[in-house]
């Protein structure tokens, strides 16, 4: 009986060696076999990165570029406008909304509660500036609007359920 379990082991133990050893040899030509084809796969990755890429970097500046990173120096003189705003969940209390055309114009902007995005936008909706209202803190936008006209302020900052409501304009024009 001994004997029997003994040599049924040594049978299956071979069996199992000879199963190690063939996926051992297999995997290995299988490498082989795989190895152009990694590489194809890997160029055809740089290629698309590149094709990507000279795709996406023009396409990235060309958006880039109208953003209002510092509002464009428009011949401006006179005396230095000066608007408060304060911003509340969910309005914008402003001390004025109305400003000269090609008069500098300081925009005071803060918050008495949580923090606010005042953007500006011009009479065909592109937005020209924009300031972080935060509550403590007062950061001030030099603008001078060149074009005369009804330039509209939305919140930039999602403040809570009416957010959306946060509108209000300033009128650019002979007062
Ligand atoms: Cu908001």
């Amino acid at each position: 009986m001994q004997e029997t379990a003994w040599q049924v082991s040594l049978v299956l133990m071979l069996m199992i060696t000879f199963g190690v050893v063939f996926v051992a040899i297999n995997s290995g030509k299988r490498e082989e076999e795989y190895g152009p084809l990694v590489k194809r796969a890997y160029s055809f990755r740089t290629k698309l990165f590149w094709a990507v890429a000279f795709v996406f970097f023009p396409a990235m500046i060309y958006n880039l570029m109208s953003l209002p990173y510092s509002p464009k120096a428009a011949a401006s003189s006179g005396p230095t406008q000066v608007i408060n705003v304060t911003g509340h969940m969910w309005y914008w209390e402003m001390d004025r909304d109305q400003v000269e055309p090609n008069q500098p114009v300081d925009i005071r902007v803060t918050s008495a509660d949580v923090n606010h995005g005042f953007g500006i936008y011009d009479p065909d909706l592109r937005l020209i500036a924009q300031a972080q209202a935060m509550p403590g803190y007062t950061n001030v936008i030099h603008i001078t609007f060149p074009k005369e006209g009804t330039y509209r302020v939305l919140c930039m900052e999602y403040c809570g359920v009416a957010h959306h409501n946060m509108m209000t304009e300033i009128k650019v024009g002979k007062s």
